[in-house]
């Protein structure tokens, strides 16, 4: 909203101005046209979300220094970076789904950071502080369904994020009803057209050694484990509802 009011604003100054400018000399309607024209071919651009809590409202399973580097470092260069690939390279595409879906024809520059920027809006915003009760009606249910218990679910999916080689994500995503667990080398995701595993992404762990090296160094294990504790289950259960 503030955005938009932000634009219309400097829309509408630049429309006085042009016009008062400009006035002698063209048909005003000319004028005004010229000066809608850049709005209305605006590409898409990535956002870092505000985050909805404080650096250390983690602790102690993800530690504050942590999620201040990740956050305003890590996260906060890979939106400034896709948004330069986006101009850069003239990108314009509707939305970040859109965006995905053409992965295969993206330069490396635009598609890793549009993961990274987006995945960690996702991250980050499936997170809370304090004791998470694990989840409950319509996703316990079709966890169950998927995997069929919830400590069975947790135990694949935290082998997935264990095995992924290098850097990467583990996701549990909705295909078609079927919930899947994945993995995802980099900064891909499941919405990618290159995704081996499709879906809507409902939880997403980052096991970047930048997620977790400075509590937990080579101790991968150790930080899923304690990243349970933080997963945000009512933000995973709208999710769902929503796929
Ligand atoms: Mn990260």
């Amino acid at each position: 909203m503030k955005d938009d009011n932000r634009r219309n604003f400097l829309k509408n100054s630049i429309k006085l101005s042009l016009g008062a400018a400009l006035l002698p000399a063209l048909n005003p309607i000319s004028a005004l046209a010229a000066a809608e024209a850049p709005s209305s071919v605006a590409p898409f651009v990535f956002s870092q979300i505000p985050l909805p809590y404080n650096y250390d409202a983690l602790e102690p399973h993800i530690d504050a220094l942590t999620t201040e580097i990740h956050y305003t470092k890590h996260h906060a260069a890979y939106v400034k970076n896709v948004n330069d690939a986006i101009k850069a390279e003239n990108l314009n595409y509707a939305d970040a789904k859109a965006f995905f879906l053409n992965a295969s024809r993206l330069s490396p520059k635009a598609r890793n950071n549009a993961g990274g920027a987006w995945n960690h809006n996702f991250f980050f915003e499936g997170l809370k502080n304090g004791s998470a009760a694990g989840p409950d009606g319509e996703l316990l249910a079709a966890i169950e369904k998927s995997f069929g218990s919830l400590n069975q679910f947790k135990t694949q999916f935290a082998a997935a994020a264990t095995a992924r080689f290098g850097s990467g994500w583990a996701w549990l995503v909705n295909d078609h009803g079927t919930l899947k667990i994945s993995s995802t080398a980099n900064q891909d995701n499941p919405l990618l057209d290159t995704a081996e595993v499709k879906g809507t992404p409902i939880l997403a762990l980052d096991v970047w050694e930048h997620a977790y090296y400075l509590k937990y160094q080579n101790k991968r294990a150790d930080y899923i484990a304690g990243w349970w504790n933080v997963v945000n289950w009512e933000i995973a259960a709208k999710r769902f509802a929503a796929s």
